[in-house]
């Protein structure tokens, strides 16, 4: 009798925890040094213990399992079940992926916040074409210029290489009278250092993942906009769960969205403030520079709505109110 007892808590204990965890692969584009991919950690981290573990997300950071361009298709594909992506990666999918890009829009974070909220609903719509479902995002502190001399207006910029990294960048980088390069941020280093870019525009997190101080000198705070990576899962894995995992899901989901925009706003500050502990040239930029960079801005919001028409109008409206 007690050997029958004995086996039956012993499969209640099985039955309860591990026989039944399923498994979710995580890609993410950047690597651990990087605050998306700490809080994709954080993120799984809570599922994990929420679940007791029947729902075991294992984040592959730094595009290990799955490389950047490709985890969009992956999880649509259900290749995987999850994953990270850079949003203005995607513009050329629709303009709303475009928008998180345009630059001297929304150029601190409660603008970005508040651009984010209009413009949720038609992220979430355009991701829901593809089966997917949006959990959170996490903003990038705001994007700067960095150059290997003091930029006074946009004529010290003229014909030099400058990276980009997503359709947005690329027209930004045309506007600006300079040549775009796409290249990764696994790449950037090595792109100065055999000078395939001069110059570049990303935030001061980048360059304290990279190192900038040992081959670019001067940063300039233009602000130019706040981007964002979002992680989404695919619908048909999401169904499959038990209503209480889903909630859980999706909680976390929250969570991650409140420690990303928290985080982000305090990189901004400190990742600065590293750049100029380690030598480089911080300044804001000159009022010509400034005044020519928001023409290029107000370009750039001009032919966004033109692209995105009525769907485009209502979030800008929305977000102006
Ligand atoms: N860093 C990433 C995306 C935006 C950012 O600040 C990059 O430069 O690729």
């Amino acid at each position: 009798m007690k050997k029958i007892t004995f086996i039956i808590s012993l499969l209640g204990l099985v039955m309860s925890t591990s026989a039944f965890a399923v498994k979710w692969d995580m890609p993410t584009p950047y690597g651990d040094g990087n605050h998306p991919t700490q809080v994709a950690k954080f993120f799984a981290e809570e599922i994990n213990k929420q679940t007791n573990g029947n729902l075991n997300i294992i984040v592959h950071s730094g595009g290990s399992l799955i490389k950047h361009p490709e985890i969009h298709r992956a999880v649509k594909s259900r290749q995987v079940q999850i994953g990270e992506v850079f949003i203005g990666r995607l513009g050329n999918n629709h303009p709303v992926f475009k928008l998180d890009n345009v630059p001297f829009l929304a150029t601190d974070f409660d603008s970005a916040e508040k651009l984010y909220q209009a413009s949720k609903d038609e992220l979430a719509k355009q991701l829901k074409k593809d089966g997917l479902i949006l959990l959170y995002t996490v903003p990038w502190p705001p994007q700067d210029l960095y150059s290997n001399k003091s930029v006074d207006s946009l004529a010290d910029l003229k014909n030099l290489s400058m990276r980009t990294y997503s359709p947005t960048t690329s027209r930004l980088a045309d506007l600006m009278g300079t040549t775009p390069v796409n290249v990764p941020f696994s790449d950037i280093a090595q792109a100065f250092a055999t000078s395939v870019i001069d110059a570049m525009v990303t935030s001061p997190s980048t360059g304290v993942n990279n190192q900038s101080w040992d081959y670019i000198s001067h940063f300039t705070t233009i602000n130019a906009w706040i981007p964002k990576n979002m992680v989404f899962v695919n619908k048909r894995y999401f169904d499959k769960l038990d209503l209480k995992t889903q909630a859980i899901l999706t909680g976390a989901g929250a969570a991650a969205e409140k420690k990303g925009w928290e985080l982000g706003r305090k990189l901004a500050v400190e990742h600065t403030k590293i750049l100029e502990e380690k030598g480089m040239k911080v300044s804001a930029p000159s009022e010509k520079l400034n005044r020519e960079l928001r023409e290029i801005g107000q370009v750039m919001v001009g032919e966004w709505l033109k692209e995105a028409g009525a769907a485009g109008q209502k979030i800008i409206d929305n977000y102006k109110k």
